[in-house]
């Protein structure tokens, strides 16, 4: 449809600016937000990352890139949450120590909140032992999100998801791993209960589990 042909032009050339009105001008044409948001947004990212990995573009349009982005999610938000706040239990969110990464985890945090949870998000960069803390903190925490966009960060999953494996309340808490790289394969041998491609998925999986 032509307002999300739009989305992707503007977040592939990280036109932060102008963004937000086209965001809203195709929810008001009748444009499903998670189309706006999977052809528009996450496509166009896509297709950054492709003309990243052909030396076509570099680190800061990258950069710009996700920044539109983030101003499109913040348009969008409202019309992709739904459910009572808090209801299903409290989950924790991180970015792996060591990747940077956070647009595809702030989704994942966003429709876990839309559907339902408590969502503690430490951020990016998030040292194994920041997990373990919060989960002490938090011993009525569900489930525990890990995402890892960088083939290597890997190492530092399997990490975190070992510790996670390692605590005494491990059967009151479920481990939900996700990000490009990862796999349904990759979440088994490291030991996670769950895996999901996306965040619509994430949320799904997240329902399920409680
Ligand atoms: C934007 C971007 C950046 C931005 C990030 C800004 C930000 N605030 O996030 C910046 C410029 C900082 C960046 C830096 C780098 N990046 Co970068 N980046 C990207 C890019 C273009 C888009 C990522 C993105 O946001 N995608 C959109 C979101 C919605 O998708 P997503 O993250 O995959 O998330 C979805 C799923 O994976 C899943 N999911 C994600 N997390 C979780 C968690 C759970 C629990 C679950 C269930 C699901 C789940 O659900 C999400 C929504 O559906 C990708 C290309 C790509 N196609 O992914 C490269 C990419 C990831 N980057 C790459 C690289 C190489 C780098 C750098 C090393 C570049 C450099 N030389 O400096 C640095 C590393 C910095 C660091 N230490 O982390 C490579 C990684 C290659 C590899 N195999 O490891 C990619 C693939 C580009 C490429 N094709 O080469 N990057």
């Amino acid at each position: 449809m032509a307002g999300t042909q739009e989305v992707f032009e503007l977040v592939e050339k990280g036109r932060s600016r102008q963004i937000a009105a086209a965001v809203q001008a195709a929810v008001d044409a009748g444009v499903e937000p998670s189309v706006i948001l999977n052809d528009g947004m996450i496509a166009a990212m896509d297709s950054v990352g492709k003309k990243f990995s052909a030396g076509e573009v570099f680190v800061p349009e990258m950069l710009v890139a996700a920044k539109a982005m983030k101003k499109g999610v913040d348009v969008l938000k409202p019309y992709l949450a739904e459910g009572e706040a808090g209801a299903n239990g409290k989950v924790i969110i991180g970015t792996v120590q060591g990747d940077l990464h956070d647009i595809g985890k702030n989704l994942v945090a966003m429709m876990l909140e839309s559907s339902g949870f408590e969502v503690i998000d430490l951020g990016v960069d998030v040292d194994k032992n920041l997990f373990q803390t919060t989960l002490q903190e938090n011993p009525d925490t569900k489930i525990v999100c890990c995402s890892a966009l960088l083939t290597t960060t890997m190492p530092a999953l399997k990490e975190t998801v070992a510790m996670l494996n390692d605590q005494p309340n491990r059967k009151d808490f479920s481990v939900m791993i996700g990000g490009a790289p990862i796999t349904d394969d990759f979440a088994k041998d490291v030991g996670a209960d769950y895996y999901s491609p996306d965040a619509a998925g994430a949320a799904q999986t997240a329902k399920a589990a409680v």
